[in-house]
């Protein structure tokens, strides 16, 4: 099998980063970008020096001046950001059409094909951003898409780390279980009642007990914790769809109980929509429902708003075609298929 070699890139506080370099009376001071706090505002993230304060994203503006009362806050300049981001993209492409982004500022790139060693690559990309935009990112290397992200935030700001293939033995034992994905600071909790800090304290358990204590999401952690990530790079324009969906431990059995569902994953749905900077390009919603029978069914429409209202619609007719309890309930977009469009308007010249 051929090494994979993945890089994850991050820019370093990237809105805050953008506005000291376009402000250069701001460097070396505690800067943050979002809210005002007359207006309730939130942060939205902070340059390093005022994370020296514990200043951090979503902090309030009020609490974040309470600890740090000369940070200076500037106002969000989304059209900027989006500006930037695409430079930046556009540099990532030159290197491989493998780049799926993240958000703004974050991708992951699949350079196994290319000639040139990973390292060099991810310090050459480092510069070329730095010299097009004056704004330094960090970077990790490492066989999977996982351990790539993971490494990318070891030697923040401006550096980059590396995890090799005969290392992930080591590196995994002894990484935290808070670094794993899908483990936020509430089930690292629980994970640390149950004895186990590092993923090395999850290597001692059998894919049984991680099934029985965690249910599905056992099973992956099994794979996660030793470092083993199969998930391929998707490239943005390839990806024709983005959704969520929950499994109940217990059937739901009436409309009411299943519309409670709909807002929380509809916000998930939001934000992950946001973070792949995708909403420009939704061409249709839908909501999956997998009943007690594990039947399934697809209600899809194209041309409603992305608003909860929608989903709820869409939920309802659903119901309405079986009536059994309800396993899984799921959200999603379908994105227009950019490439082909593209293709067909070249053919047009
Ligand atoms: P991050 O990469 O999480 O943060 P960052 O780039 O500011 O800092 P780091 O050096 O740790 O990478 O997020 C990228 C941008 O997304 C960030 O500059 C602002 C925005 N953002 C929000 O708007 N809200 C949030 O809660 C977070 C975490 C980020
Ligand atoms: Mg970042």
């Amino acid at each position: 099998m051929v090494q994979r070699a993945i890089i994850h890139l991050d820019m370093d506080c990237f809105y805050a980063a953008i506005e000291v370099r376009d402000k250069p009376s701001l460097a070396g001071k505690p800067v943050a970008v979002g809210g005002a706090r007359d207006r309730r505002g939130v942060l939205t993230t902070c340059n390093y020096e005022a994370r020296k304060y514990g200043i951090r994203s979503a902090m309030p503006t009020f609490k974040a001046l309470q600890r740090c009362p000369h940070l200076i806050v500037m106002p969000t300049r989304f059209e900027v950001y989006r500006r930037e981001s695409a430079r930046i993209r556009e540099i990532l492409n030159r290197f491989t059409p493998l780049v799926e982004p993240l958000s703004l500022d974050e991708a992951f790139l699949d350079v196994s094909a290319h000639d040139g060693d990973p390292e060099a690559l991810a310090y050459l990309i480092r510069q070329l951003i730095f010299q097009q935009t004056q704004l330094t990112a960090s970077a990790g290397i490492a066989p999977n898409k996982m351990l790539a992200k993971i490494a990318s935030d070891i030697n923040k700001p401006n550096g980059q780390f590396t995890i090799r293939e005969e290392e992930i033995g080591a590196f995994m034992r002894e990484l935290p279980v808070r670094k794993l994905w899908g483990i936020g600071a509430k089930s690292a909790e629980k994970f640390a009642k149950l004895g186990i800090s590092t993923c090395g304290d999850f290597q001692k358990h059998s894919r049984i007990e991680l099934y029985e204590w965690f249910g599905k999401f056992g099973l992956e952690l099994y794979s996660l914790c030793r470092g083993i990530d199969r998930r391929e790079v998707e490239p943005y324009r390839e990806r024709k769809s983005l959704s969520n969906e929950r499994t109940f431990t217990v059937d739901l059995t009436s409309i009411p109980q299943c519309e409670a569902r709909i807002p929380d994953l509809f916000e998930e749905l939001v934000g992950d929509l946001k973070k792949a900077d995708g909403e420009d390009r939704v061409k249709a919603i839908f909501v999956k429902i997998r009943f007690a029978d594990f039947t399934r069914t697809t209600v899809e429409r194209a041309g409603l708003p992305i608003k909860l209202e929608s989903f709820l619609t869409l939920l309802r007719e659903g119901l309405g075609r079986k009536a059994l309890g309800v396993r899984l309930l799921g959200l999603g977009v379908r994105f227009r298929d950019e490439t082909s469009s593209s293709a067909s308007q070249m053919e047009l010249w």
